[in-house]
């Protein structure tokens, strides 16, 4: 059951498998007025997160930032280093993006994809700032949008599969990867064209994304969601792998992970909803 709920958020068919629910952005996510009355504004998802990797309780105290049906993300948004959080909202197509752990109101909206799309995040051109972009299912897809809007695609994998981005190679510039839920199936594409594949943790489980080591390149984790467990593989892309699992957080939970301390190494965090 939560396998499945997991996997409609991920999907492209989140906008009509919630749509009945009409639930709109709240008025504090808007970055202009409009003239249709707003329902009341809340934040419905309750962010906890961790700068340990450790299960145990968020060192980062609890704020509330989106609600159903948006898709939670993490980036750099604003060059300071650290992660923190945004929300692609799929029906209305934007994203709404904040420098803190303050939750409430956003600092930058961006429309941007189309129906169907999935959200991204990623350093495209290696400033060291996170942008943000969506992967299109139907066409396997990504387009990256750099700062200034200008636009750029890469087409990889086969078609509908969870999409992932990182830098595999550790040269600054993220990369993309492809999950494949009913295989558990990893495909790196590395920068000089070479793909590195692997089954990793159990079929539809949730692909994850983070630097585990420290060593300025990403590596995959995965999340089960029926015993609220990640397993990092901090051994990175190599054929050997070393795993380090802890349960955070509960099942039902929305898993996701960051740089939240700025200290060059990711940790998790969950969404409660
Ligand atoms: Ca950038
Ligand atoms: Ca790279
Ligand atoms: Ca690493
Ligand atoms: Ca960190």
């Amino acid at each position: 059951m939560r396998t499945q709920i997991l996997s409609q958020l991920l999907t492209a068919g989140v906008a009509t498998a919630v749509a009945a629910a009409v639930i709109a952005v709240p008025a504090v996510f808007k970055a202009k007025p409009t003239t249709v009355a707003a329902p009341t504004a809340i934040c419905t998802y309750q962010w906890y997160l961790s700068n340990s990797r450790t299960s145990g309780t968020a060192t980062i105290p609890m704020f509330a930032y989106g609600n159903t049906p948006m898709v939670p993300l993490s980036g750099d948004w604003d060059g300071a280093g650290g992660d923190t959080p945004g929300v692609y909202h799929p029906e209305e197509r934007k994203f709404f993006l904040t420098n803190s752990f303050a939750g409430g109101v956003g600092q930058v909206t961006i429309p941007f994809g189309a129906v169907g799309d999935r959200p991204l995040a990623g350093d495209w051109n290696g400033d060291g700032t996170d942008e943000i972009g969506v992967y299109t299912p139907s066409t396997a897809t990504f387009t990256r949008r750099a700062a200034d809007g200008a636009t750029s695609t890469i087409t990889y994998g086969a078609k509908y599969q969870v999409p992932l981005t990182g830098d595999w190679n550790g040269d600054g510039t993220d990369d993309v990867a492809t999950y494949d839920p009913p295989t558990g199936s990893f495909s790196f594409r590395l920068p000089d064209g070479t793909t590195r594949t692997f089954r990793y943790g159990d079929p539809y489980w949730k692909p994850l994304i983070g630097d585990w080591n420290g060593d300025g390149r990403d590596e995959p984790a995965v999340y089960n969601p029926s015993t609220a467990t990640f397993y990092f593989r901090v051994s990175g892309l190599d054929p050997t792998e070393t795993t380090q699992s802890i349960r955070y957080g509960d099942p039902g939970d929305l898993p996701l992970v960051g740089d939240w301390d700025a200290n060059k190494t990711s940790t998790q965090g969950i969404i409660r909803y």
